[in-house]
């Protein structure tokens, strides 16, 4: 039964066009490290500290992944052990406060994440939440977050988030965080891909723990890493283990060293250049088209469609598109959205998956471009040439 959905779902990822910012295509070494015998072993603990007998060549597997990790993001320490980027910042929040401290962090509705203190997760419900948003131009209110941060005395500022188009301008955050004595967390999950290949400022020059996913733009296995400087580094081990996971999953601490090998490679800067080129354009002709941006446009692998002026909400664009011409993109709230969560008024689009393809280039972008106006503008119905050859 399972082998036959497994093919089914390769097939609809060859043929849908994946335009979901958080998702990514792995490489086959990555898949097999995932698949590889390293998940019958248990391994709770350390390198050369492990609760468990016989974990001589895991310990080498995870040595290897924590030095490739701080080569890649130059950085003190590593841990690579979380589960999931959700796993990595609660582990984080564990190492540096307690429950009840303020956490100044950006609203999920402005672009941040469930993570960082949504009423309903579980950050939200053991610290104090403090959130900045947006400005008039849909950019990162940073003197907004300065009043917050004297008036409010976080003991935790974060940046970072899911579906925010611009780069983060950490060097001013880290310096609000200073002068009011509070902890800079950086969840760079959604850029860690721009940020090893260099197309994104490096967090870990300015923050004193920055978090992040291996799945999205860094193109790995599903799961997260903790990086930090040395002085944080017992915490942080502390709180992954035993704080809030018990043994960690080899298989995927073996495959995300086969992606952090794959994001050394000048093959991978070309990779998220190609990306960025790619989300930037398809953003372009969206725009020239009348379609509005929050941020207005984007500097990175993804851009948020606002759809206030429209008749449509997020879920219909987001169904007509699948259904009309396979695209796949996600519904998602915008800053002061008045529609609930299921309905939306933005549509994120994002381009690390469908740029694997080699053959997608400004042609195909432009056919894309064309079934979105559709959809959104009702402009009259593309041919859609390309994309019937290059999604086969
Ligand atoms: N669910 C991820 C995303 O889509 O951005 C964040 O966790």
């Amino acid at each position: 039964m399972i082998q036959s959905l497994i093919k089914r779902e390769q097939k609809r990822q060859d043929t849908k066009i994946n335009m979901i910012a958080s998702e990514n295509m792995v490489s086959k070494n990555v898949l097999k490290a995932m698949g590889s015998c390293f998940t019958n072993k248990y391994a709770e603990g350390y390198p050369s500290a492990r609760y468990y007998a016989g974990n001589e060549i895991v310990d080498c597997v995870e040595e290897y992944a924590c030095d490739l990790a701080k080569k890649l993001f130059l950085c003190e320490h590593a841990n690579v052990q979380p589960h999931s980027g959700s796993q990595a910042n609660q582990a984080a929040y564990m190492a540096i406060l307690k429950p009840g401290d303020t956490i100044l962090s950006m609203s999920l509705d402005a672009g941040g994440h469930l993570t960082h203190g949504a009423s309903v997760s579980q950050a939200g419900q053991i610290y104090k939440i403090v959130q900045y948003g947006l400005d008039a131009n849909g950019v990162i209110d940073y003197a907004g977050i300065e009043k917050l941060a004297k008036s409010t005395k976080p003991k935790l500022i974060v940046a970072g988030g899911s579906a925010y188009s611009l780069v983060i301008d950490f060097e001013r955050i880290s310096k609000i965080a200073k002068s009011v004595e509070a902890y800079f967390m950086v969840d760079m999950a959604h850029f860690a891909g721009l940020v090893a290949a260099g197309f994104y400022p490096n967090p870990c020059k300015f923050a004193d723990i920055v978090t992040s996913t291996t799945h999205k733009t860094l193109r790995g296995p599903r799961g997260g890493i903790i990086l930090c400087r040395e002085e944080l580094a017992k915490a942080v081990d502390k709180a992954v283990f035993p704080g809030v996971q018990g043994g960690p999953l080899v298989h995927i601490i073996a495959a995300k060293a086969v992606c952090f090998e794959e994001a050394l490679q000048p093959t991978f800067k070309t990779y998220i250049k190609n990306v960025i080129d790619n989300t930037a354009y398809l953003c372009k002709k969206l725009q020239e088209s009348g379609i509005k941006m929050i941020c207005n446009g984007t500097q990175t692998h993804l851009f948020l469609i606002d759809l206030t002026d429209t008749d449509k909400t997020g879920a219909q664009v987001s169904q007509d598109l699948e259904d009309k011409f396979g695209i796949i993109v996600n519904k998602n709230k915008i800053f002061n959205d008045k529609r609930s969560a299921k309905e939306t008024s933005g549509i994120r689009v994002g381009c690390a998956f469908i740029t694997n393809n080699k053959k997608v280039d400004k042609n195909v972008l432009e056919e894309i471009a064309d079934c979105f106006k559709t959809v959104i503008l009702g402009t009259s119905a593309p041919k859609i040439k390309l994309l019937k050859k290059v999604f086969k």
